[in-house]
């Protein structure tokens, strides 16, 4: 059957391995089964989001990297799809070691810890060095090599940042082939490999690799290349590019890398951004073979660790947000509390609606095709509710203010508002669920379908709008990120008791 109409894999497939806006994966080991991943995340504070895993199959958000506005600066102007781009994390000499680009501020970075979880360094600034998607890797003659799109690579004093030397052009990829970059050095065996993405991330993208007995190259492309494109097929996964690799304690090979999953007609719509996936990798020759990339992949060859199940509920009775609340371009305390009114979080407006990109937003990334949100507002000093959010020009909400609600969809240059129903004073429950397209009977078929609505006293959902979710997707807004679904204000203070995420079985 094609995967992407089967009722079970649509909603639980254990590929991607973390679904939902977590791209540009980058992976390393510590000890003997610690396995650690960092994702880009662009203009959403906190960045970097950190994930630990026992088995590479699950896995857990442990931090984000740049958590303190004193790492991370966002300011108003930044782009929707700037700020933060592909991070690379390695364990090395007994430390953690992040490189990454804010492509909106001060250029590639350097960060340590000696855990991942936290706290990381204050970033070490690389001015010297030009170019995205920084890679790290040191030799033993002790040079730390940074290597970066295009691709390009620096010899850098990664305790001061400092460039030493010129940089030098070490590959562009296949021969017409666009966006060389992404490149991770390895050494392995008796050589220097440097793999890249290319093709750009829409979907021609695919992975390539060379290799070579030094790691500033020359380097000799593998006769095999791309070693992993889904480009040209209608596999469910598409656009499967900018990898990493790392090796199991038994000697096995596994590559992570980023997809997407378009759903509906011509031609797909992808709404959770770039995903997460893993692929486990043979060797033939000294050159890796990625195997298959499927929804449902074989388990690994050793005992699953799945860690205990993130609960449906935030409650908001910790004093912090769970690392998974992200914020476009920066979170002020002031603006977000969870001691004003203890057990709920307030929320201060800052710009006037969601249009604003500093709008007064918390939200967790869309990690299922099919999803239910809900929560308890109080709208009592103002306005504000729960929102889909793509970017400041696309997103979908149902607003809470006394006595009223409205549905409002903002799509391009077009706002309006959908619908309007009367409440009881007091607090509202909001809910919004996604429907993803199983079967496509209509070639002009979205996506799927947003509906938004409230819950009446006896706690039914009264759905006030049902709105195509193709206009909340990367192919027509563009950019580098997800859905994010969360709670906003729009004028004044709105308290919220708790949040309900959890993946829609029915
Ligand atoms: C990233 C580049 C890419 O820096 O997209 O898919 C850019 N790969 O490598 C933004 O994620």
């Amino acid at each position: 059957s094609n995967p992407q109409t089967d009722t079970t894999t649509i909603n639980n497939p254990n590929n991607p391995v973390i679904p939902g806006f977590h791209p540009d994966p980058s992976i390393c080991r510590a000890g003997e089964e610690d396995y650690y991943l960092a994702c880009s995340s662009f203009e959403y504070f906190p960045g970097v989001p950190v994930f630990h895993s026992r088995d590479l199959v699950h896995w857990t958000q442990i931090g984000n990297a740049l958590d303190r506005p004193g790492q991370l600066s966002l300011p108003r102007g930044t782009p929707s799809s700037g700020g933060l781009y592909a991070p690379t994390l390695r364990h090395h000499d007994g430390r953690f070691w992040l490189v990454v680009t804010n492509v909106s501020g001060d250029g590639n970075m350097l960060l340590t810890a000696t855990d991942p979880a936290g706290p990381w360094s204050d970033p070490i600034l690389l001015p010297g060095v030009h170019g995205i998607d920084p890679d790290l890797a040191w030799d033993d003659d002790g040079n730390c090599w940074c290597t970066v799109a295009g691709v390009s690579q620096y010899r850098i004093d990664p305790h001061t940042g400092e460039t030493l030397g010129e940089p030098h052009r070490l590959w562009s990829g296949a021969p017409g082939a666009k966006a060389p970059e992404a490149p991770h050095l390895y050494r392995i065996g008796d050589y220097w490999y440097l793999l890249i993405a290319e093709g750009g991330t829409e979907r021609c993208h695919g992975i390539s690799i060379a290799r070579g007995r030094t790691p500033d190259g020359p380097f000799e492309p593998c006769p095999a290349n791309p070693i992993l494109t889904h480009r040209g097929t209608d596999h469910p996964i598409q656009n499967t590019g900018h990898g990493d690799l790392v090796q199991g304690p038994d000697g096995s090979w596994w590559m992570v890398f980023l997809g997407v999953r378009p759903l509906g007609g011509t031609p797909g719509w992808h709404i959770l951004g770039r995903e997460t996936f893993l692929a486990p990798v043979t060797w033939v020759d000294d050159w890796p073979v990625v195997g298959e990339v499927a929804l449902t992949m074989a388990p690994p060859p050793w005992p699953l660790r799945e860690p205990a199940a993130v609960p449906v509920r935030d409650d908001f009775d910790l004093g912090d947000l769970a690392p998974a609340w992200i914020s476009p371009r920066s979170r002020p305390a002031r603006d977000h509390t969870t001691g004003e009114r203890p057990g709920w979080l307030s929320l201060h407006a800052r710009g006037e609606s969601l249009d604003d990109p500093e709008v007064t937003f918390v939200g967790r990334r869309q990690r299922d095709l099919s999803c239910r949100a809900r929560t308890l507002a109080d709208p009592a000093e103002g306005r504000g509710g729960l929102a889909v959010r793509l970017d400041e020009q696309h997103h979908y909400e149902i607003e809470a203010a006394p006595g009223q609600v409205r549905v409002l969809a903002r799509v391009g240059p077009f706002r309006s508002e959908v619908a309007s129903h009367p409440t009881a004073p007091g607090p509202v429950v909001l809910r919004v669920e996604t429907t993803a397209t199983r079967e496509v009977t209509d070639a002009r078929q979205g996506p799927d379908t947003v509906t938004l609505g409230v819950e009446d006293e006896a706690g039914t959902y009264v759905e006030l709008a049902a709105l195509d979710g193709r206009y909340l997707s990367t192919e027509v807004a563009g950019g580098f990120t997800g859905r994010v679904v969360g709670l906003y204000a729009s004028t004044g203070t709105v308290h919220f008791d708790w949040f309900d995420y959890e993946a829609r079985t029915d």
